[in-house]
């Protein structure tokens, strides 16, 4: 993060947390738009809301001693990915690849590393698609680079998350025995639940597709994006090729 010289005489905390906050509104229009495109184009919303926050002070130095480094801004920046931070909440798995796929896509954004509990969850249970990006802000002085944590997670993977942390904190990180195995034990209802979920809407999906009315056809047309977001040719099919079809039927 290049911090352009005509800000040197400002408080630099104030123009950091600037920086972060405007790449949380930078990142949240895009995700918007691109949530409103599938919408015009599939009538299918991916996205069933979205949360951001810039972590709390107290967040940032507690996270800064855990990793064990001196409490400073420049290590700040360095080390930490998720001062901005926004969380995507789907209905389904499959929609997290989607969403993950289309931000990648995104020519102004660069992906710095992914971190996919999905397919390995952690120890606790935990699942959530991480990715932490860079995204231009653009100040008078020209762009600079800002980091954003992107959490993307279905509705049960968020309400487990929820309640683990509310755990953590409260017993600080020293659960009793018996709620770390409760909660393991719930991490694998998420699970089912959210396959079941996932194979009730697929067949929802067949049923409505036999009838041949015209608000179905943009239905017709999304199981191939989402079988190859399943079995991960993401980058072979994009959207745009999808919608090239479609413009192609006259729909
Ligand atoms: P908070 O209070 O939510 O801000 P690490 O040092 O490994 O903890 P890192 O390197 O930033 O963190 O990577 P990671 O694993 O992507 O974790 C980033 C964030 O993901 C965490 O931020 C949590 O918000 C969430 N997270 C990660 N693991 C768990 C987990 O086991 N349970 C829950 N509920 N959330 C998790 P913070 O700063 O740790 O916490």
């Amino acid at each position: 993060m290049n911090i352009p010289k005509s800000y040197d005489q400002l408080d630099q905390w104030t123009t950091i947390m600037f920086l972060y906050n405007s790449a949380l509104k930078a990142i949240n229009t895009k995700i918007e738009i691109m949530n409103n495109e599938f919408v015009h184009i599939y009538h299918y919303n991916p996205i069933e809301h979205i949360k951001s926050r810039l972590k709390s002070p107290d967040s940032i130095v507690k996270k800064l001693k855990r990793h064990g480094r001196e409490v400073s801004i420049a290590n700040m920046i360095e080390y930490l990915s998720d001062i901005a931070g926004i969380r995507i909440i789907c209905s389904f798995t499959s929609d997290i690849y989607l969403i993950a796929d289309m931000i990648s896509r995104q020519a102004d954004i660069t992906v710095l590393n992914i971190k996919d509990y999905i397919k390995n969850p952690k120890p606790n249970g935990y699942k959530s698609y991480h990715m932490v990006v860079t995204i231009p802000i653009y100040l008078s002085e020209g762009p600079v680079e800002t980091k954003v944590e992107i959490q993307i997670r279905t509705i049960a993977m968020d309400f487990w998350a929820s309640l683990e942390h509310k755990i953590y904190y409260k017993f600080e990180g020293n659960a009793p025995r018996s709620l770390e195995v409760e909660l393991k034990v719930c991490a694998e209802i998420v699970d089912m639940l959210d396959g079941k979920m996932f194979s009730l809407n697929e067949s929802i999906m067949k049923i409505s597709g036999d009838q041949p009315e015209p608000e179905n056809r943009a239905d017709e047309k999304r199981p191939d994006i989402w079988t190859g977001l399943l079995t991960g040719e993401t980058q072979e099919k994009s959207l745009r090729e999808a919608a090239k079809e479609q413009d192609a039927d006259g729909i």
